[in-house]
């Protein structure tokens, strides 16, 4: 199956492909009239309203286009930062692009109280049926960044059930075998082995 996955960020795509395509199937970013789509994300307090909106303009952006039929996948997605109240969460990417990785670091200054979670909620809509799932990676925020793989927080995002290294220290298999989206990206390819919750 061709899956068209509706986003701007490109190392989404790397690690949807990367999962999907030895399950046969290929996955390309959607792009329309030329262009990587542009959503209007909602101020909204769950990654689920935020997700649903996305595959909602998606869907609306193919219609009357040669990819009306095709498979269109969406995806939202966040750090939680337990000391901060789970900020940066639904902000993520405004924060990361703003504050940075090191404005994040500096909020924890001092801080032993590092635990944090990556979560992420994957829609697909097939056309005659839509399947959603998530995925959390629980883990914790190092004392500096490390490592250069990955995108967005990942170097200095500890997993925890790694060794110690960051997302950005692993290779792309390494951290999708533990990470948020690969857990969701498995539960949209295996709906019956991991019921959406
Ligand atoms: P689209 O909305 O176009 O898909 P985006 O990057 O803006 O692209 P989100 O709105 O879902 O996507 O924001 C997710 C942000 O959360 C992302 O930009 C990173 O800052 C962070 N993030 C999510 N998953 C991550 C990961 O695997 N590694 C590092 N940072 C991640």
């Amino acid at each position: 199956m061709e899956i068209l996955f509706a986003t701007g960020n490109e190392h989404k795509v790397a690690e949807a492909a990367a999962l999907f395509e030895p399950l046969g199937h290929n996955v390309k970013a959607l792009v329309v009239d030329g262009e990587s789509p542009e959503f209007v994300e909602p101020q909204a307090n769950g990654l689920e309203e935020v997700a649903r909106a996305k595959i909602e303009q998606a869907r609306s952006m193919v219609i009357g286009t040669p990819l009306a039929d095709s498979a269109i996948l969406v995806e939202d997605s966040g750090l939680f930062i337990h000391a901060l109240g789970g900020f940066p969460g639904v902000y993520s990417s405004y924060v990361e692009r703003s504050l940075g990785l090191g404005g994040v670091l500096r909020l924890l200054d001092g801080s032993d109280y590092r635990g944090a979670e990556y979560r992420a909620v994957a829609i697909i809509d097939l056309g005659d049926r839509t399947l959603r799932a998530s995925g959390v990676c629980r883990g914790g925020i190092a004392e500096e960044r490390r490592g250069d793989g990955g995108f967005g927080y990942d170097p200095i995002f500890i997993p925890e059930e790694g060794d110690g290294r960051t997302f950005g220290q692993m290779s792309a298999d390494e951290k999708s075998a533990l990470s948020h989206r690969g857990r969701a990206l498995k539960g949209l390819s295996e709906p019956h082995k991991s019921p959406s919750k």
